[in-house]
């Protein structure tokens, strides 16, 4: 059985169908804070989860005995400075529950998702390596470099299986991101199909490291499949994606909507967030380690999009 905690956020509806599709509808349990908006998980089991919660969480390993657990519960970047305090509260104290849980029900693989924005001012910007300097200033950025800590100890101490990704900022169609700095990319499209404009709330040349949604759930599980022994990283792997700037988004968003236009709000608070991120990223771990490429560049991704989301407008 395969558990999917957090099941409804933006990577966590295209982890259940995808792994769904590979062992099976009841292999996999999808479980959230509340009952799921779209009826992409009506289709298999589901479960009322709170990962602050210890007794509700251990009443659901003791009823599924999973083999895996996906992590995914999580407040991001821009809400967590709004709440600091419960973005801490969740992404760690959610973490470390259910690292101790997997630890006793032995289960076989964690996975937990970090974040390029466990990186800050000081780490180099560009091809930013998997060792730097790390000084993140946003509660989410550090509370994901100390999560990684976490996994390093519980794999190193416990031998817990705890694999991870520092994803860049996702762009999918089926799942809207929640809260983040990098949700104007996703943004854009669904105002480029319906309005035919969009008012950027990062400036016009702020270029941020992301990646397409399919490549994304395809490098998890192509993580989660890679042999052990194969793994150096146990803290969480970087994960290069495109780098781009909301006016190279809007050209290529122009070459299918020719009369899309972009404006820009000035003084937005995710703007300091979006300053103190890499603008590209080095993932060469991930190639030797597991073979990791990408798929996706700027002009697949965005043919893709609009062609997805022309179809559910
Ligand atoms: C956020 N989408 O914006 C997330 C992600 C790199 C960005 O961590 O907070």
């Amino acid at each position: 059985k395969i558990l999917i905690i957090g099941a409804n956020g933006q990577i966590g509806t295209e982890l259940v169908t995808t792994l769904r599709n590979i062992h099976g509808t009841d292999a996999v349990i999808a479980s959230d804070i509340n009952t799921p908006a779209d009826a992409s998980h009506q289709n298999g089991p589901f479960e009322i989860a709170n990962v602050l919660d210890k007794d509700n969480l251990h009443q659901l390993f003791e009823k599924y005995r999973p083999t895996q657990v996906y992590l995914l519960a999580a407040i991001l970047s821009a809400i967590g400075e709004q709440k600091p305090k419960m973005a801490w509260d969740l992404n760690m104290t959610g973490l470390l529950q259910v690292l101790d849980l997997a630890v006793e029900f032995k289960v076989t693989k964690v996975f937990w998702p970090s974040s390029i924005a466990v990186f800050g001012p000081h780490s180099p910007q560009q091809q930013t390596p998997q060792y730097c300097v790390m000084d993140p200033n946003t509660v989410y950025g550090f509370s994901k470099l100390a999560g990684e800590r976490w996994c390093e100890y519980y794999h190193a101490k416990y031998g817990l299986d705890v694999r991870s990704l520092r994803y860049p900022g996702l762009i999918g169609w089926k799942a809207n991101p929640g809260g983040g700095t990098t949700d104007y990319a996703v943004h854009i499209f669904h105002e480029a199909l319906k309005t035919g404009k969009y008012q950027g709330f990062l400036s016009a040349e702020t270029a941020l490291p992301m990646m397409y949604m399919n490549d994304a759930i395809r490098a998890t599980i192509s993580l989660m499949d890679a042999p052990a022994e194969a793994l150096t990283i146990r803290s969480s792997y970087n994960l290069a994606g495109i780098s781009f700037t909301p006016t190279q988004l809007a050209a290529e968003i122009k070459k299918h909507i020719p009369n899309f236009e972009i404006g820009y709000i000035e003084n937005d608070p995710r703007q300091a967030i979006a300053d103190s991120w890499p603008k590209s990223i080095d993932d060469s771990y991930a190639h030797k380690d597991w073979g990791w490429n990408i798929e996706y560049d700027l002009q697949k991704m965005t043919a893709d999009m609009l062609e997805n989301l022309k179809n559910i407008a």
